[in-house]
């Protein structure tokens, strides 16, 4: 059975399902217009982003894809709530982050075409604020304690910078999870952990990675504070990730609790065959994008016109950067996955490129292609 924020006392929540809200929040917010519209952008152009991927993975073109669709407002309030020169570390599914913090879509989706990134810029100095990440997480738990290493070391810099770091329920039974969150507390770092609480690590569900009833409950054994969050509502996300942020500038970290629900499958390999519809329905009421376009109506933001032509240009632009992308990757041989990872390759990673060159060379190109 899946977990509601209305059965929680103490979950934050500013915008309901039926898109009623509480008004004297949403003007402490401190929100332009263009904000507002700017979060309800980076919710769209995710989803459609997430169709073209999933499109593309159905016709050949994309090994694989992990989706989004219903958890878009659990990371773009988060993402919103950032400056600048602050970093972000999300991980596989959260799209709509990226998107916010201004990474080009080409970007996004040619790490799925061939698996690894790269930056432009040459120094942290020079990084736009969508480059200022650790790469694309893959090895679940690990970006805590990296994440605070990091932060350590921005902080031991003398920087006035915050990171943001996302971890999963299921990644969030790791002994990463302790190592970072203590790590954090004991020296005092300018870390915010945002667990997106989707209910479902692959085919696991919550109940089965913890006998607590929050994960935001955790804080406490390490020394600072915890929040549990209505992970669909992106305003709620929003004001709760910018008052972690203060708290984590001024040395105190936070562990932030988006309680949300992954309505499509984990990733376009999963049968998706071990739970209830009912979930799914009963989450698919709560969709982030349906109760924020009723409050945008009723704010006088967008109407339904807006709506439609803002989806239509998104979809156009999915359509046009998973083209370019697809065309970029065309130009890149399988061996470039080697190049960013050492600047001395150890004997073994240099075995390694051999083997993989004498398999390209048996097998096509093509064949190693994500
Ligand atoms: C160390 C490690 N073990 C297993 C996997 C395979 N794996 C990828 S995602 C995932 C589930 C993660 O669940 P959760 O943390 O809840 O994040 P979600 O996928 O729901 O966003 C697993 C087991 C992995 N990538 N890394
Ligand atoms: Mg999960």
């Amino acid at each position: 059975m899946a977990r509601f924020p209305e059965e929680y006392d103490d979950c934050e929540r500013i915008l309901a399902p039926d898109g009623s809200y509480d008004a004297e929040a949403v003007a402490a917010l401190d929100l332009t217009d263009e904000e507002l519209r700017g979060m309800y952008g980076s919710m769209i152009q995710a989803r459609a982003l997430e169709e073209r991927g999933l499109t593309l993975q159905r016709q050949g073109e994309f090994h694989f894809w992990m989706e989004c669709r219903g958890l878009e407002a659990s990371h773009v309030g988060p993402a919103a709530a950032l400056s600048d020169r602050d970093w972000m570390n999300t991980e596989w599914r959260q799209y709509g982050a990226q998107i916010q913090r201004g990474r080009p879509l080409e970007d996004i989706l040619l790490f799925w075409l061939r698996g690894y990134e790269e930056w432009a810029a040459d120094s942290i100095a020079e990084m736009e604020p969508y480059e200022r990440r650790m790469p694309h997480i893959v090895a679940v738990g690990t970006q805590l304690p990296q994440t605070a290493g990091l932060m350590w070391g921005r902080k031991l810099q003398g920087k006035d910078e915050v990171g943001l770091v996302s971890v999963g329920d299921g990644g969030a039974s790791k002994g990463d999870f302790h190592a970072g969150l203590n790590f954090a507390g004991a020296l005092e770092l300018p870390v915010v952990f945002l667990l997106l609480n989707n209910q479902w690590a692959i085919s696991t569900p919550v109940e089965r990675q913890t006998a607590a009833d929050t994960y935001a409950d955790r804080a406490a054994g390490y020394g600072f504070e915890g929040t549990l969050v209505d992970g669909n509502d992106v305003l709620a996300t929003y004001r709760a990730t910018k008052r972690a942020v203060e708290a984590a500038r001024a040395g105190e970290p936070h562990l932030l609790e988006v309680l949300t629900y992954r309505r499509g499958a984990h990733s376009s390999s999963d049968a998706d065959d071990y739970r209830e519809n009912v979930d799914i329905e009963a989450w698919r009421e709560r969709d982030p994008i349906d109760r924020y376009e009723t409050f945008l109506e009723d704010r006088g933001l967008l109407g339904p016109d807006d709506f439609e032509s803002i989806r239509e240009a998104a979809e156009e632009r999915a359509r046009e950067a998973a083209e370019s992308a697809l065309e970029i990757a065309e130009t890149q041989s399988p061996e470039e996955v080697f190049d960013e990872v050492f600047a001395n390759p150890p004997d073994y990673v240099d075995d390694q490129r051999e083997e993989l060159l004498d398999l390209v060379d048996r097998h096509g190109e093509a064949a190693f292609r994500w």
